[in-house]
């Protein structure tokens, strides 16, 4: 090239450096496009693992709610026994169950109309009354104590035929292999009917068993447990040694609905148990 050739060129708008310049430019803008491409790939594999739709306070209180699901519930769905081998575990003096978390036949009745109770709802008898005869349709349920000592018995029930507090309202009771089972009002101590020890309370009774009531005008669920008619004892069990116990319930009166039973020692306030009555048991199974 010669001397003219090269100021021709040099004079021209598409001069060396020029090409060489817009070269420079082009170069820089491929990579920023190709970065910024990156990233937004980038970005939207992260939007794929979380939901788009949610703010991160959202997705932090979605997550919390898993972490939150009630483990009572997963661990007895997974128990490897069947109902009749499974022990309610005792935990710090309290025993809290669903009542039909057991092996119920015909006529006893589930039904889950109740915004009052938890679990899968409640029992109660459909067939006829034993009024005076404890031992019908009878449920056992096994306890398994590790602290000794004395529990208040409770359930939490409601009258769910006619309109009476007085009728429909209870159930046999009896703790077969506990030391001691007794109804205490004060300084007045009764032992069931059959049982072999004195004073009985007034009231049907027979064979160990506790006619067990609800009273009150207000027929809908309560935690309350009572025996000796008309002058309301409450229902105490003695556990020895730490060991597993039997709870017996059998049908008396139709109507008697039971959605939950709790034993707690009684160094227990009541008030502080039944705050507490949320949280079930342990489901344990026998060997
Ligand atoms: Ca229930």
């Amino acid at each position: 090239m010669t001397y003219f050739e090269m100021k021709k060129l040099n004079n021209s708008p598409l001069s060396f450096y020029t090409i060489l310049f817009l070269s420079s430019l082009v170069f820089v803008f491929q990579s920023c496009s190709k970065d910024s491409l990156e990233e937004a790939i980038d970005s939207e594999l992260v939007d794929t693992k979380s939901n788009p739709d949610m703010s991160e306070e959202e997705e932090a209180i979605s997550d919390e709610s898993v972490e939150d699901d009630n483990p009572n519930e997963i661990e007895q769905e997974e128990l490897p026994c069947s109902v009749e081998n499974q022990m309610i575990s005792e935990k710090d003096g309290l025993v809290v169950f669903e009542f039909e978390n057991e092996a119920f036949t015909s006529p006893w009745s589930l039904e889950d109309i109740s915004a009052m109770t938890s679990g899968e709802g409640y029992m109660f008898w459909e067939g006829d009354q034993y009024l005076g005869s404890p031992g019908n349709g009878m449920v056992t349920y096994n306890l398994k104590i590790d602290k000794p000592g004395t529990y208040q018995f409770i359930w939490h029930s409601a009258v769910v035929m006619g309109n009476s507090g007085t009728d429909h309202n209870d159930t046999w009771l009896r703790f077969p292999d506990a030391a001691d089972f007794y109804g205490k009002k004060g300084t007045s101590i009764v032992y069931p009917k059959g049982s072999g020890k004195s004073p009985n309370p007034e009231g049907a009774g027979a064979e160990g068993w506790f006619k067990v009531y609800r009273s009150g005008n207000n027929l809908d669920f309560k935690w309350q447990a009572s025996t000796y008619d008309n002058n309301a004892h409450d229902i105490f069990v003695e556990f020895g040694a730490a060991g597993i116990y039997k709870m017996e319930i059998s049908a008396r009166s139709s109507g008697h609905a039971i959605d939950k039973a709790m034993l707690f020692e009684t160094s227990i306030n009541k008030n502080t148990a039944i705050e507490n009555s949320a949280i079930n048991s342990t489901i344990d199974c026998f060997d």
